[in-house]
C-alpha cells in the first residue's frame, strides 16, 4: 500500500498557443478549480519573469533591450528549470508555455529547428500538452495585442505553422475560439484525467 502511494506523483500539464490565445487566464481558472478540489497544485509560467534571467527576457520582449536571436533562445531555455522534485512530491504543475514555445517562436525567426530543440533535451516530458488553437487573425483582435515584440500578425502566423509541425497525436487540441466556459470545461476534464493517471503511478519520463 505504501509502495503504491510512493509512486503517486503530481501531473505536468502544459498549455501552449499563440500570444493572446487565452492560456494565462485559463491556467488561472484551472488552478483555482483544482485547488478547490483539494489537490496540491501550482501554476508556473515560462518565461518566469520574476527570476533574474526572466527579467532579461521580459526587457527583451518589451523592446527595452536587444539580444541576438540565439542568445535570447538560450535564456528562455535556462528559464525552464527542472520541475522533477515538485512533481515527485505529489504537486501538480499547470504550466503556461514550455519547450514547444521555444521551438515554435525561435524557429519562426528562422533559426534551425534542431538547434532550437537541443537545449531542451532532458526536460521532463509533460503528461498532457494542450494546444489552445486560435487563428492568428482572431488572436490579433483581442485586447492588448501588439504590446510585446512578438505580437505581430505575420510573425504569429509563422509561429502557428511551427506549432502545427510540432504537434503530434499525444497533444490535445482545444478550440480556443469557443466561449471561455467551454474551453474551461474541456481543460478541467483533461486535467482531472491526467492527475488521476499520475496518482495511479504513471512514471516520469524525459
Ligand atoms: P507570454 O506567454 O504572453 O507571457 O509571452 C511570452 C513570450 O515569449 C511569447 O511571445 C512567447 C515567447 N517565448 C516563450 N518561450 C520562448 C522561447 O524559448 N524562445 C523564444 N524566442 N520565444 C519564446
Ligand atoms: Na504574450
Ligand atoms: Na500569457
Amino acid at each position: 500500500d505504501n509502495d503504491i502511494r510512493g509512486c503517486s506523483r503530481g501531473s505536468l500539464i502544459v498549455l501552449e498557443g499563440l500570444d493572446r490565445s487565452g492560456k494565462t487566464s485559463q491556467c488561472g481558472n484551472l488552478l483555482a478549480y483544482l485547488q478547490g478540489k483539494g489537490f496540491s497544485v501550482e501554476a508556473w509560467q515560462f518565461p518566469d519573469r520574476s527570476t533574474s534571467v526572466g527579467k532579461m527576457i521580459s526587457a527583451y520582449l518589451a523592446n527595452e533591450s536587444q539580444l541576438d536571436d540565439r542568445t535570447i533562445h538560450l535564456l528562455f531555455s535556462a528559464n525552464r528549470a527542472l520541475m522533477e522534485n515538485k512533481l515527485k512530491s505529489g504537486t501538480t504543475l499547470i504550466v503556461d508555455r514550455y519547450s514547444y514555445s521555444g521551438v515554435a517562436f525561435s524557429a519562426a525567426k528562422g533559426l534551425n529547428i534542431e538547434w532550437c530543440k537541443a537545449p531542451e533535451v532532458g526536460l521532463i516530458a509533460p503528461d498532457v500538452v494542450v494546444y489552445l488553437d486560435v487563428p492568428p487573425e482572431k488572436a490579433a483582435e483581442r485586447g492588448g495585442y501588439g504590446l510585446e515584440k512578438y505580437e505581430q500578425l505575420d510573425f504569429q502566423g509563422k509561429v502557428a505553422e511551427h506549432y502545427h509541425n510540432l504537434l503530434d497525436s499525444s497533444w490535445e487540441i482545444v478550440d480556443g475560439s469557443q466561449s471561455i466556459e467551454s474551453v474551461e470545461r474541456q481543460l478541467k476534464d483533461l486535467a482531472m484525467h491526467s492527475i488521476l493517471t499520475c496518482q495511479r503511478g504513471k512514471p516520469l519520463t524525459n
